[in-house]
């Protein structure tokens, strides 16, 4: 089978792991992508970072958020062959299915890399960055190697999706610390496994996440990819970092409309189904 032929094969994703993420807020699904699609786009995925990533500090010289990551986002936009797995019609109706609506757009996409020697990821929920009407958008963190706990394996607080404390806490030691205490006194349990090759996970926009410094002498290497329900409305920002992600991922709508600009194309719908 062709690489991009696995990209647009259906994932066999049963009820129970459709309410299963509802309930827990989050998934990890096996064998979504082959050790050989992982490794062509992979490539691709890594070479674009090194080439676009601005980070010029050593580690120890930067704050907490940068020494958890090198970020680049939108890399669809700098390669056919990195929007050949951003468009990914598997990965999308994935996401169509766990979010039970009829299709999904693209909010953006982002590499993190995390760095051997690499800090934690404090707890943040993602909504709290993103100006989106309704709840219904989730991310696919895709690991591009076997991602043991000692590498940085994201990690969840089991149910707290449905939590609001801390919603308005951005990534921080703040927020790792205040979030850690709130969550643990509230009972969710913690999630923190490693993942196999090919093993993806999704979470809601307002699950809360984190992950482990990577303690490893090699690269965390992972590719997210944002999806939103199709008929997502612009919410007025909530905060800066909202109005930053309004204009940078939702350019030229307005509050209120569809964000159906040309950074958001429809990944899937069952209504272009035959
Ligand atoms: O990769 C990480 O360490 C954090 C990822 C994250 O917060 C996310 O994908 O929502």
């Amino acid at each position: 089978m062709s690489l991009q032929h696995e990209l647009s094969e259906r994932y066999p994703l049963s009820q129970s792991q459709i309410d299963a993420f509802e309930r827990q807020g989050f998934i990890k699904l096996k064998n979504v992508l082959s050790p050989a699609v992982l490794a062509h786009y992979g490539r691709e995925i890594t070479r674009l970072v090194l080439k676009l990533n601005k980070q010029d500090k050593p580690l120890e010289e930067r704050d907490t958020y940068h020494q958890a990551f090198l970020q680049v986002a939108n890399l669809w936009q700098h390669s056919t062959i990195v929007r050949e797995f951003v468009f990914s019609t598997r990965l999308a109706r994935i996401a169509t299915e766990l979010l039970r609506t009829s299709g999904v757009r693209l909010y953006h996409d982002q590499a993190l890399y995390k760095e051997p020697g690499g800090g934690y990821t404090p707890w943040h929920a993602d909504q709290q960055y993103w100006p989106l009407a309704t709840g219904k958008c989730v991310t696919a963190w895709i690991p591009l190697q076997e991602t043991p706990v000692a590498m940085g394996a994201l990690a969840f607080s089991s149910g707290s999706h449905t939590f609001e404390y801390g919603r308005d806490l951005p990534i921080s030691e703040e927020s790792e610390r205040l979030l850690a205490a709130a969550l643990d006194k509230a009972g969710f349990p913690y999630v923190e496994t490693g993942y196999a090759l090919g093993e993806v996970s999704f979470h809601y926009g307002w699950t809360f996440h984190r992950a482990g410094g990577n303690a490893t002498r090699h690269n965390r290497s992972v590719m997210t990819v944002i999806y939103m329900d199709e008929h997502m409305r612009l919410a007025e920002p909530a905060n800066e970092n909202q109005q930053i992600d309004a204009d940078v991922w939702c350019p030229g709508v307005k509050i209120g409309e569809v964000i159906d600009s040309e950074l958001n194309p429809v990944l899937f719908s069952s209504e272009n189904e035959g």
